[in-house]
């Protein structure tokens, strides 16, 4: 490995061991159905969203031979074997665990069984019927799932050294290739859901291989093409049901509308946007190509810059779990998919390294400690798909067009795309902290570490002291161990109100290039870097064209977004208000949450001081204190109102 990071941080060695610990054994109880749990609907009213079960592993022994039985689940179901795989790679890097090792090789050994002969790599096919694979691309995923697949085999690969994982990524892609791409004779199509992309690039990195390269390119320039791909192949389709109608989904939900060099706005499905992007981005990345580049700057532009919640999140509607207009943010009916936002840091990842701009990696850490961390629940066992802004319990339960916005996490869901995907997010944010350049290193992400950046073209150590997300101070000690000197950026986060940067003990200039301060550590020298950041509690407004944050405004400090809940604010928090005078405290909290900064404000309340629907007598406003916590934490005491943007 090139580079080799261990985080060493309290606040993520926690969410890692709890991954390592909870998470990990936890899903391979509900992939093989021995969990005990209950597996909750998405939402209400769609009957055809199974979860009864989760039945992922059975698939793969039918599939193999190894039981009788039939598919169960969604098209998809697969991917969430290979996601926790993944995850499995990932922690393993970090920490050796024979036992771990041993149930994931055995997985392995089971998909690779699984697998037909000619590479074919899918079991709702092979289970349900191989000759109709491939003919129903909108809502089969079996590309999608082969992606995944590819991404766990590299990930498992690259830690352990196994080289049957590999084979078999390799025999899959090979498959794909023989069968898709411009050729006479080909499918000139693609799946309905972006991820074949990602796969096939890092099989490319790991392996050379041009082909794979090729075909991941073939994909993403082929899309959006022919519009009609999904209906055409639907209309003549005979085999088993993989998500019927699909294909009457606006183009847009596949990204399906335009070539990708004529989108300018991100459409549709928000999970299947960014990942679209993730591999655009790796492609243009690799590639050098400037054409890609512009068109991932186009669709980052129009996320983070109109699309985007303060949290990181994205996708603001349940139907399609997608993107809609320009500032349309609602707070209570979006969707803001966990999956989403951690494929936006994916997508920021790969632009990290093309441009050496801190909005991306500012976008990357809102993503992160804000959106992603809130899909999983302090005890690493319960998670939600969907992260509202603004809950009132009640309405979730009682109006049908908020049933997909839930209160509490459940253990498992039917649709369980965003549980391993965390895992596999956590697992691997070791990745995250630098990019590392042929001529520069950004360090990208404040995080107590030690990395060890050893290639062609580097030779040192990197270490972070920092309490950081609750401290306001990192020390860097740069130990480049070549001849050559080190140009290293240092990320100014977009949060600080100010940064005093000393080397050695000597204060020096602080003036950012695009967010990122430059030093030079010459060849063999050992500095110390010490930043001091000034972090307040900030307001932030939201744009006057989202008109559901008009006269509201949400509470930050550094990386994170606070929330008020019920459970600290005397049962409602609609009611709250905050003031221009409104005073903030900080309050560092060892005692709840796991440990947190809560923030407190003197605001008001709002009251009635009668009990008709409509009145001519204004309301009465009272004196209130406001007590917040990091958005991430909330739903952890119980079933709370909650709100990110508060009256003011
Ligand atoms: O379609 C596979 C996954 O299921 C998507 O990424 C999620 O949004 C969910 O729809
Ligand atoms: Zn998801």
């Amino acid at each position: 490995m090139a580079t080799r990071v261990e985080i060493t941080s309290d606040f993520w060695k926690r969410y890692r061991n709890l991954v390592r610990t909870e998470m990990i054994p936890f899903q391979w109880n509900v992939l093989n159905d021995q969990a005990g749990i209950t597996i909750e609907k998405e939402r209400i009213g769609d009957e055809g969203i199974p979860s009864e079960k989760s039945h992922a592993i059975e698939n793969f022994k039918i599939a193999a031979g190894r039981t009788k039985g039939t598919h169960y689940g969604w098209t998809f179901q697969d991917s969430d074997v290979y996601k926790w795989l993944e995850a499995v790679a990932y922690s393993v890097r970090e920490k050796r665990d024979p036992a771990l090792e041993k149930k994931a090789n055995e997985t392995i050994e089971l998909i690779a069984e699984a697998q037909e002969p000619d590479g074919y790599l899918d079991t709702f096919y092979s289970i349900l019927g191989i000759e109709y694979r491939y003919q129903s691309l909108g809502g089969s995923h079996e590309l999608y799932c082969m992606g995944h697949f590819i991404e766990a085999a590299v990930a498992y690969h690259e830690a352990t050294g196994n080289e049957k994982v590999l084979d078999v990524a390799k025999k899959c892609a090979d498959n794909i290739d023989d069968n898709f791409g411009p050729e006479d004779g080909k499918i000139h199509g693609y799946d309905g859901h972006e991820e074949i992309e990602i796969g096939l690039l890092r099989l490319y990195h790991v392996t050379k291989e041009d082909r794979y390269l090729q075909l991941a390119k073939y994909f993403l320039t082929e899309r959006g093409k022919h519009p009609n791909f999904f209906k055409e192949q639907a209309a003549v389709y005979q085999g088993p049901n993989a998500l019927a109608g699909i294909e009457k989904a606006p183009d847009k939900y596949f990204q399906n509308h335009a070539p990708i060099s004529e989108q300018d706005t991100a459409e549709g499905h928000a999970v299947r946007v960014v990942y679209m992007c993730t591999a655009i981005a790796d492609l243009a990345a690799t590639t050098k190509d400037e054409e890609l580049l512009q068109i991932c700057k186009r669709l980052w532009n129009n996320i983070t810059q109109k699309r985007m919640y303060i949290t990181g999140g994205i996708g603001s509607t349940v139907n399609g779990e997608a993107f809609t207009l320009d500032y349309d943010l609602p707070n209570d009916t979006m969707y803001c998919e966990t999956c989403a936002a951690i494929g936006l840091i994916f997508f920021a990842r790969q632009m990290l390294r093309m441009e050496a701009d801190s909005q991306y990696a500012d976008t990357m850490e809102k993503a992160l400690y804000n959106c992603a961390l809130a899909g999983m629940a302090l005890d690493g066992k319960h998670f939600f798909y969907v992260n509202p802004l603004e809950v009132n319990p009640l309405k979730s339960k009682l109006d049908p067009t908020k049933s997909h916005v839930k209160a509490v996490r459940p253990s498992w869901l039917g649709c369980a795309c965003c549980p391993p995907n965390l895992a596999r997010m956590i697992t691997s944010l070791d990745d995250y902290i630098y990019t590392v350049g042929s001529e520069k290193i950004l360090l990208n992400n404040y995080i107590d570490s030690l990395a060890a950046i050893q290639d062609d073209n580097h030779h040192l150590e990197i270490t972070q002291k920092t309490a950081f997300p609750w401290d306001d101070t990192v020390s860097i000690i740069v130990k480049n161990q070549a001849l050559k000197t080190e140009i290293i950026g240092i990320r100014i986060p977009s949060w600080a109100e100010s940064v005093d940067i000393t080397i050695d003990g000597n204060k020096v200039d602080n003036s950012a290039q695009k967010g990122y301060v430059y030093t030079n550590v010459a060849g063999g020298a050992k500095v110390e870097i010490v930043l001091k950041f000034k972090i307040e509690i900030r307001k932030y407004y939201a744009n006057s064209m989202v008109s559901e944050d008009i006269g509201k405004v949400a509470i930050g400090r550094g990386p994170f977004i606070y929330c008020l809940e019920g459970v600290d604010n005397d049962g409602t928090v609609s009611t709250l208000k905050l003031t221009e005078n409104s005073k903030f405290e900080y309050h560092p909290n060892e005692d709840i949450l796991g440990g947190v900064g809560t923030i407190t404000a003197d605001g008001q309340r709002v009251e009635s001081n009668n009990n008709q629907l409509y009145s001519t007598t204004k309301p009465v406003i009272k004196p209130a204190k406001l007590k917040f916590v990091p958005y991430y934490a909330w739903a952890n005491r119980g079933e709370n109102e909650m709100r990110v943007w508060v009256n003011c």
